[in-house]
Parts: C-alpha cells; sequence; structure tokens
C-alpha cells in the first residue's frame, strides 16, 4: 500500500500564502484521494513497486487513469517537500545556474509566473534541471514534463489546480504564484535535487515506499 506522506510542518505554517483550510482539503481529501485510487488500482499483485515504476509504466501502457491518479499522488508529496514556512533564498550552484539561464533570480520569477498562469485549466507549473540548465515548464493534469522530455529532474514544483488557490485567492492565480515564489519556495530542497541532477546518481526526491 502507497501511504499518504504527513505534511513536513503544521497545518497552518503555511498561513497568511496558504491558509489552514486550503492545507486541510488539499492535502487530507484530494491528495489522499490520489493514493487511495492508486492503491485500490494497483491492488495487491504489484504494490511493493516504487511508485515512479508504476507512473512510468502506466504512462508507457497508457493506463490513463491509473498514470493520473499516481501521478497526481507523486505530484502532490513533492509540492509539499517544494515549500517551506519560513522564506529562503537560492545560493550556491544553484543561483549560479539560475543566473546563467535567467539572468537573475527576479527574471525566473517573472518566467515562472508568467508560465503558471498560462496553464490552461488545471496543472502545475515546474522548476527543472535538465543537462544542468535550469528551465520553467508547466504541465496538464498530472502529466509530469521529464517523463515526457525523456530526460530532466524536478527541481520544485507549484500546483495550479484550481483546488491548491482558490479559498485564498479567488480567481488570481498568478498573485497566488508570485506570493508563492517569494514566501513559500523551498530552496534548500531544490538545491538538494539539482546536486543530484548535476552528480547524475545523487539521492533525487523519491515517494515513500510501499508498506
Ligand atoms: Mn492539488
Amino acid at each position: 500500500m502507497y501511504q499518504l506522506p504527513s505534511l513536513p510542518y503544521d497545518i497552518d505554517a503555511l498561513e497568511p500564502v496558504i491558509g489552514a483550510e486550503t492545507l486541510r482539503t488539499h492535502h487530507g481529501k484530494h491528495h489522499a484521494r490520489y493514493v487511495s485510487v492508486t492503491n485500490q488500482l494497483v491492488g495487491d499483485a504489484v504494490s511493493s513497486r516504487p511508485l515512479e515504476d508504476v507512473i512510468a509504466d502506466a504512462r508507457l501502457r497508457g493506463d490513463r487513469k491509473l498514470f493520473n491518479n499516481a501521478a497526481q499522488a507523486w505530484n502532490h508529496a513533492f509540492f509539499w517537500l517544494s515549500m517551506a514556512p519560513v522564506a529562503t533564498t537560492p545560493s550556491g550552484s544553484l543561483l549560479a545556474a539560475i543566473e546563467a539561464a535567467f539572468g537573475s533570480v527576479a527574471v525566473l520569477k517573472e518566467k515562472f509566473v508568467a508560465t503558471g498562469a498560462a496553464q490552461f485549466g488545471s496543472g502545475w507549473v515546474w522548476l527543472m534541471a535538465t543537462d544542468g540548465a535550469v528551465e520553467v515548464h508547466a504541465s496538464h493534469d498530472a502529466d509530469q514534463p521529464w517523463l515526457d522530455a525523456g530526460r530532466g529532474m524536478p527541481l520544485l514544483v507549484c500546483d495550479v489546480w484550481e483546488h491548491a488557490y482558490y479559498l485564498d485567492y479567488k480567481n488570481e492565480r498568478d498573485r497566488f504564484l508570485a506570493t508563492w515564489f517569494d514566501r513559500l519556495a523551498n530552496w534548500g530542497f531544490a538545491a538538494t535535487q539539482f546536486e543530484a541532477a548535476v552528480a547524475r546518481g545523487g539521492r533525487s526526491y523519491r515517494y515513500p515506499a510501499p508498506v
């Protein structure tokens, strides 16, 4: 059985950027449902497999229902880790890569907000590293851009499904994204992912093993 990962902070720790009611529903209802449906669909026979393998295999086989639920289980777990209650800033080799790609963190923020705001309908906006270069990508529904591209590694993600921000921001997705980037983006986590991407073989995020 895949487990619903616990939030790495208190339910009200992200206020006022993300309210406790939003986080409680998002984690306890939306994310929990994706994990539950994934467990129903995979059944006991393959429940010991890493979730990453289930996602990749479902995508190859065109099992859209399993892919959507398993990838959403993974994406949300990654999203919780992409946020920190205390504002941080990028530094070191990640900051250098951001400056090489965008010129400055401020320009990256503009690109991240614009890309997330322009994603039509539901999806995600990702900061990724591909061959050591930092990029911004949007994805639709549950999609994971590195699977589509066949390479790359996610560094951070923000959920742009309406359930992520509607209670707190109504239709103002761009204001949610800008505030999220300034106040919640977890640059320590992003740095760990970036080092794993550059080191090739360093340990990147994996969904908790099924039990
Ligand atoms: Mn969500």
